[in-house]
C-alpha cells in the first residue's frame, strides 16, 4: 500500500516461504488480474511462453512446472494489469500537476493505450495518432545538423530484434551515441573483463551451480533481485557446498531461505540456511578482502605448500608476478582497516576457496557501482585465476546481470564503441558506412544535453532521467531538448520531464502477442548466462493501438531515412528475416540462428573462456593489476559516511510496486537511512531521527536530500544505504568509473545535516 504509517520491524523470519506466496497472491489481486495474471505466470518461462520480464537469470531447464518468483510475478502483474492511462486521463490533468505525484502512483495508473504529444498550449499530452508521431520525429531528425545531436537510449527490456534494428538504424543515421542502461550497471563487466579473459560476460551456465565446490555471492541481493537464482544456492547449500556472502548489508535471504516451490518445506515451514560465511564487509572493501585472501594463498605458497593451479598458469597466463608482489605488500592491518573485517575472517573465506577444487563468484551491483569498478571485476577475475576457476565444469565468473535483455541488447550492437570488425559486417551487409569514431555514453549523453550539442532523446523503454545520476541537473538538462520520446508500456517520470515536444509511444509487452501479416511473430531473449530463447507473449495487447517495438523502430527508421537502404518495411512482419541478419552481422555466434531457435530450450552462445580459450590480445588470461586497497578515492573528512543507493524488495529499478521492503522490515516508507548504532550515536543522534543529508562533493555543488529517517541496522560503520531512485541527487554526474562509464552509485561520499 502507498500510504499508512510507516513502519520498522526486525524481519526474523527465513526469506522466500509462505511470504512470498502471499505477496504473489496480493500483488495480483491489487492489479486485479487474478485470474488473467493466473493463467499468464504459468506460461512464464515454459517453452513456447515468454520470458519472465523482470532479471537476467536463466531458466532451470524446465524442471519444474512454475518456473517464476515473487518478484517476477510482481513484474507481470504490473505490465498485465486491469488499469490504463487513457487520452481521458492525460486530459484531467497537465503535466504539472503530474509532476507533483509520485513515482509510485505514476506506475499505478496503469498501461499506456494510445501514442500522446505534448501540447504546450495546455500543458497536457493530447492523443496524436502513429502516422503523425513518426512523422514529428523524422522531421527532428531530419533537420539536425549532425547526426550526433540525437542520443538514442536503450533500457535492457528490448528483445534482439527491436535492438537490432534499432542499432542499425542509429548507425544507418549516423551516429554511435548508444546511452544504456547498461552503462549504469554491467558496463564494468563489459569494459572490465574482456583485457582480462577476452568476454565481457560471464562465464558459467547454470548446470555450473550443480557442481561447485564453493560460490562466493559479492555485493549481490538474490532474495530480491534474482530470487530464482536462490533455487541454486538452496540446492548448493543442501549438498553441503560454502556460500559465502560478502554484503554491507545482511540480507535476509542470503541468511535464511523457504523455498516457495518446495512442498515439504512450505508445509513444514522449514527453512535452509544459506550463506555458511556471511562476510560483513565495510562498503567499497572487497578490494581489500580480495587482496587478503590472495596474500594468504601467497604466503602459504612461499611456506611450500602448493595452493595455486600452477598448470593452469603456466598454461593460460600471463601476469602472476606483478599481483604476487602487490598483494605481499599490502598490510593486513591496513586490510583489515579498508575492508572492516577480521583478519580470521579474511583466513577463513581463503581456506574455503583453496578447499574448493571448483568455485563460482556471483556479483552484482555492489562490485561495479564504484569508481574503479572495473578493475575491481579483474581482481575478482585473478582470485579465479590463481585456482583455475574458468574452464571447468563448477567454476567461473557470474555477473548476475539486471534486466531480462540487457545482455542480449548489448550482444546485438547497443554499444556506444562498437568494435571495428562489426561495423565493417554492418556495412558489408546493409551496404551504408557505419560511422566509426565512438558515441556517448549515459553519463556523456547528459553532459552533451547540457551544452546543447544533443538535440533529441529517444528512450527505448527505460526511465532516464530517474536512473541517472544528478537528478534535478539531469531534468534541467533533458528540458533543454527540442524533441523527447519515451517508448514505454507504463507511465513514468521519464515522460513529465521532456522537451520543447515531446512524445509518449506506447508499446506491446513481453507477455504479449505480436500478430502481424504474416501472423504470430515471436521474440528472442539472452539471459545471464548467455541462453538464446524464443518468447511468445499469451495475452492480448493493453489496447489495439499499442504497436511492437520492432515495427516502431522500423517505422522511425522509414521516417528519418526516406533514401535507406534497408528494407525496414519488411521487417515489421517478419521477424526471421531480421534473425537471418543477425546471423548474418555475427557469424560465430548467430550462425543458422532461425534453426537454432527452434529448439524449445534455444541454444547457448559460445563463451570461449569455457573452453580455455582466451580472445584477449595475447591470446592468454591476463592477472591485471590494481595498486592499494581503495576502489574510490579517500576522503578526508572525519563526518563523511559512505552511500550505497540501493533497491527494495518491492520495486523493479526506476518502478515502484510499493513503499515496503519486507526483508529489510521497513514498511510505507522509502525515504530511510540504515546505518550503524555506532554511528547513530557518534552524532548525538537516535534512531528515527529526521535527518539530510548533503554530499561530500568536490565540484562545488550543493547536493541534499531532506527528509530521511535515521533507522539503527546492522550496516558496518561508517557505511550507510537507502533507496534508489530518491537518493540520486546526491550522485553527482561525474563520480564515476572512468573505464565503463558507470556512476559510483554505491559509494556516494556523505554527511549528515539536522533536519
Ligand atoms: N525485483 C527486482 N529484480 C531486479 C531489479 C529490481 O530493481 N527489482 N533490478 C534488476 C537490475 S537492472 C539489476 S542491475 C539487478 C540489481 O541487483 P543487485 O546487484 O542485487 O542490486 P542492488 O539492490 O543495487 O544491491 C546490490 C547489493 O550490493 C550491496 N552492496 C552495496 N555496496 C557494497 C559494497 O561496497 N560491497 C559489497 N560486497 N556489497 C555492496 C548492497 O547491500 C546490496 O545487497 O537486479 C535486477 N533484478
Ligand atoms: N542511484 C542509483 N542509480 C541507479 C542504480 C542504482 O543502483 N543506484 N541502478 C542502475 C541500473 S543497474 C539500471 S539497469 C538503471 C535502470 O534504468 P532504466 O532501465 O532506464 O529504468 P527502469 O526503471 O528499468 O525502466 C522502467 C520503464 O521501462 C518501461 N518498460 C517496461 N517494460 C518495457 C518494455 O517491454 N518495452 C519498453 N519499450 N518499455 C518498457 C516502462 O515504461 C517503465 O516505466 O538504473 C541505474 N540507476
Ligand atoms: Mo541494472
Amino acid at each position: 500500500m502507498a500510504d499508512g504509517k510507516p513502519r520498522y520491524k526486525i524481519y526474523d523470519h527465513p526469506a522466500g516461504g509462505w511470504g512470498a506466496a502471499a505477496a504473489t497472491a496480493k500483488v495480483l489481486m491489487e492489479q486485479s488480474v487474478i485470474t488473467k495474471g493466473s493463467r499468464a505466470l504459468l506460461a512464464m518461462n515454459q517453452p513456447g511462453g515468454f520470458k519472465c520480464p523482470s532479471c537476467a537469470f536463466p531458466d532451470a531447464d524446465c524442471k519444474k512446472t512454475l518456473e517464476f518468483c515473487e518478484n517476477g510475478a510482481k513484474a507481470l502483474a504490473h505490465e498485465a494489469t486491469r488499469f490504463r492511462v487513457t487520452p481521458e486521463f492525460f486530459q484531467k490533468y497537465t503535466v504539472t500537476e503530474l509532476m507533483e505525484q509520485s513515482d509510485y502512483w505514476l506506475e499505478m495508473q496503469g498501461r499506456l493505450t494510445e501514442p500522446m504529444r505534448y501540447d504546450a498550449a495546455s500543458d497536457t499530452y493530447v492523443p496524436c495518432g502513429w502516422a503523425e508521431a513518426f512523422s514529428m520525429i523524422g522531421r527532428h531528425l531530419r533537420s539536425l545538423s549532425s547526426p550526433h545531436e540525437a542520443e538514442f537510449y536503450t533500457s535492457g527490456r528490448t528483445p534482439n530484434e527491436a535492438a537490432f534494428l534499432y542499432a542499425i538504424f542509429v548507425r544507418e543515421f549516423g551516429t554511435n551515441n548508444f546511452p544504456d542502461c547498461s552503462n549504469m550497471c554491467h558496463e564494468p563487466t563489459s569494459r572490465g573483463l574482456p583485457p582480462a579473459i577476452g568476454v565481457g560476460k560471464g562465464t558459467v551456465v547454470l548446470a555450473d551451480f550443480e557442481h561447485a565446490e564453493a560460490i562466493f555471492v559479492i555485493g549481490q541481493n538474490t532474495g530480491t533481485n534474482s530470487p530464482r537464482m536462490m533455487t541454486n544456492l538452496v540446492e548448493a547449500r543442501k549438498r553441503g557446498a560454502p556460500i559465502v556472502a560478502v554484503n554491507p548489508m545482511p540480507e535476509r535471504a542470503l541468511i535464511r531461505f523457504t523455498e516457495p516451490q518446495d512442498v515439504i518445506q512450505m508445509a513444514t515451514f522449514g527453512s535452509t540456511p544459506i550463506a555458511s560465511e556471511f562476510v560483513h564487509i565495510r562498503i567499497g572493501g572487497d578490494l581489500a578482502l580480495i587482496k587478503g585472501m590472495m596474500k594468504v594463498m601467497f604466503e602459504r605458497e612461499a611456506a611450500g605448500e602448493a595452493v595455486l593451479d600452477h598448470d593452469f598458469i603456466a598454461e593460460h597466463t600471463v601476469g602472476i608476478e606483478a599481483i604476487r608482489a602487490d598483494a605481499m605488500a599490502q598490510d593486513w592491518a591496513e586490510i583489515v582497516r579498508v575492508s572492516g573485517l577480521d583478519e580470521a575472517q579474511i583466513r577463513r573465506c581463503a581456506e574455503i576457496y583453496i578447499r574448493s577444487r571448483a568455485t563460482i563468484i556471483c556479483y552484482g551491483m555492489g562490485l561495479t557501482q564504484h569508481q574503479q569498478g572495473s578493475r575491481l571485476l579483474q581482481q575478482v577475475s585473478n582470485l579465479l585465476l590463481l585456482r583455475g576457476n574458468y574452464g571447468k565444469p563448477g567454476a567461473g565468473i557470474a555477473p548476475i546481470r539486471g534486466h531480462s535483455n540487457v545482455q542480449g541488447d548489448r550482444t546485438v550492437g547497443i554499444d556506444e564503441k562498437p568494435a571495428q570488425d562489426y561495423l565493417d559486417r554492418v556495412r558489408d551487409v546493409f551496404g551504408f558506412e557505419p560511422p566509426r569514431e565512438h558515441g556517448h555514453h549515459a553519463v556523456e549523453s547528459v553532459a552533451a544535453m547540457e551544452n546543447g550539442t544533443a538535440k533529441v532523446f529517444i528512450g527505448m523503454g527505460g526511465n532516464f532521467v530517474r536512473a541517472i545520476p544528478d537528478t534535478e541537473r539531469s531534468y534541467a538538462a533533458m528540458r533543454k531538448l527540442a524533441l523527447t520520446v519515451g517508448i514505454a508500456t507504463k507511465l513514468n517520470r521519464g515522460h513529465l520531464v521532456h522537451g520543447r515536444d515531446a512524445l509518449i509511444l506506447p508499446v506491446v509487452a513481453r507477455s504479449e502477442w505480436i500478430r502481424t501479416a504474416l501472423g504470430e511473430q515471436f521474440v528472442t531473449i539472452e539471459d545471464a548466462m548467455s541462453n538464446v530463447t524464443a518468447s511468445r507473449g499469451v495475452l492480448a495487447p493493453a489496447s489495439p493501438y499499442v504497436m511492437p517495438e520492432v515495427e516502431i523502430v522500423c517505422r522511425m527508421a522509414m521516417a528519418a531515412l526516406p533514401s535507406s537502404k534497408v528494407p525496414w518495411a519488411s521487417y515489421i512482419d517478419d521477424y526471421d528475416l531480421i534473425r537471418d541478419k543477425i546471423a548474418e552481422v555475427y557469424p560465430e555466434i548467430y550462425t543458422g540462428f532461425s534453426e537454432r531457435i527452434k529448439n524449445p530450450k534455444g541454444f547457448h552462445l559460445d563463451i570461449p573462456p569455457r573452453r580455455r580459450v582466451w580472445p584477449t590480445e595475447n591470446g592468454k588470461a591476463n592477472f591485471l593489476p590494481l595498486p592499494g586497497l581503495e576502489v574510490n578515492d579517500v576522503v578526508d573528512d572525519p563526518a563523511m559516511l559512505r552511500l550505497a543507493t540501493v533497491r527494495s524488495h518491492d520495486q523493479f529499478n526506476t518502478t515502484i510496486y510499493s513503499n515496503n521492503d519486507r526483508y529489510r522490515g521497513v514498511y510505507n516508507d522509502r525515504m530511510v537511512l540504515f546505518m550503524n548504532a555506532g554511528d547513530i550515536a557518534a552524532r548525538g543522534l537516535a534512531s528515527g531521527a529526521r535527518i539530510a543529508l548533503e554530499t561530500i562533493s568536490t565540484d562545488g555543488l550543493e547536493r541534499r536530500v531532506d527528509g530521511l529517517t535515521i533507522l539503527d541496522y546492522p550496516m558496518p560503520r561508517g557505511a550507510v544505504a537507502g533507496y534508489y531512485p530518491e537518493l540520486n541527487p546526491l550522485l553527482p554526474l561525474d563520480y564515476y568509473d572512468r573505464i565503463s562509464g558507470t556512476p559510483a552509485a554505491k559509494s556516494i561520499p556523505v554527511r549528515i545535516i539536522a533536519a
